[in-house]
């Protein structure tokens, strides 16, 4: 899956893809480069970053859906990143196929009864706190069994409100509301959520700051290649269904590398 922020402060590309033409660009290249899955997002939800309104963040996505979808006539999925049922009907109206909520569902209370009437794919992501306070001191007693229980709760609460079952993807939430630590041990135990949880996991790493607490010098988020491409290797070896990256060409090479060996005649 590749990441298509329409946004002036994402924490890795901000402000790079903000205008339609730009985005559109930036999208088609990340298809040329192998992604499957494009997933859209106009409200960035990096620590400390503003809310976005609905407008605003319609005005930002929509036309670039309505774009893709005329371009590829289904040659690729579309996924759009909102936590607002209204911009996931609208994405799903102009193209898209799947609703990415990194609040799994919970930040409207028309959120679960939307998706079910969409009958959209969704993607439900754990998060402790919001993405403004989350990084300020994020704690657990049992980080693994905690987040496993709060995917399952959400994908039942999901299968209540009429979402199918098999629309279902899970994700333990890299980086929201985790200390780097809690981050690897999610890594660490994902054969296990995957087998407990029952549904395909998505894994989000890229770029992110876990990285720099194991390389202080990759301060900027361009710098955290290395760290990217090792958990996507990790995630893909461990059966993660999807994994969600800025850098697709290099993920690609990285995972046909690994499938290649993986499948070589010993
Ligand atoms: N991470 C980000 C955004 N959306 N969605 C899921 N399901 N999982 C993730 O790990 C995830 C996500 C953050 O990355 P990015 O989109 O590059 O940054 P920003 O939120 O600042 O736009």
């Amino acid at each position: 899956m590749g990441v298509v922020n329409v946004t002036p402060d994402s924490f890795s590309d901000g402000g790079r893809f903000l205008d339609e033409a730009a985005a559109v660009a930036h999208a088609r290249k990340l298809m040329g480069d192998g992604a499957d899955i494009l997933d859209i997002g106009g409200e960035s939800t990096r620590p400390g970053a503003e809310l976005v309104s609905e407008a605003e963040e319609l005005a930002r996505v929509i036309p670039v859906i309505e774009r893709l979808w005329m371009e590829t006539a289904g040659r690729i999925q579309i996924s759009v990143d909102t936590t607002k049922p209204g911009v996931a009907r609208a994405a799903m109206e102009a193209g898209a196929i799947q609703w990415n909520d990194v609040t799994a569902l919970r930040g409207d209370p028309d959120s679960l009864s939307t998706a079910a009437e969409l009958q959209c794919a969704v993607v439900l992501m754990h998060m402790q706190g919001d993405p403004r306070t989350m990084q300020e001191s994020p704690r657990y007693d049992d980080v693994v069994g905690e987040v496993e229980a709060f995917l399952h709760d959400r994908a039942e609460a999901a299968k209540a409100a009429g979402v199918s079952r098999a629309a279902i993807a899970l994700d333990p939430g890299i980086g929201f509301g985790k200390t780097p630590e809690h981050n690897l041990a999610l890594l660490r135990a994902l054969p296990r959520l995957r087998a407990r949880l029952g549904h395909p996991i998505l894994i989000g790493a890229s770029r992110k700051r876990f990285i720099r607490a194991l390389d202080p010098s990759a301060q900027s988020a361009d710098d955290r290649l290395g760290g990217s491409l090792a958990t996507a290797l990790w995630a893909a070896q461990h059966g993660v269904a999807v994994i969600r990256v800025h850098d697709v060409r290099e993920t690609v090479q990285a995972l046909a590398v690994q499938a290649a060996i993986l499948q070589a005649a010993a």
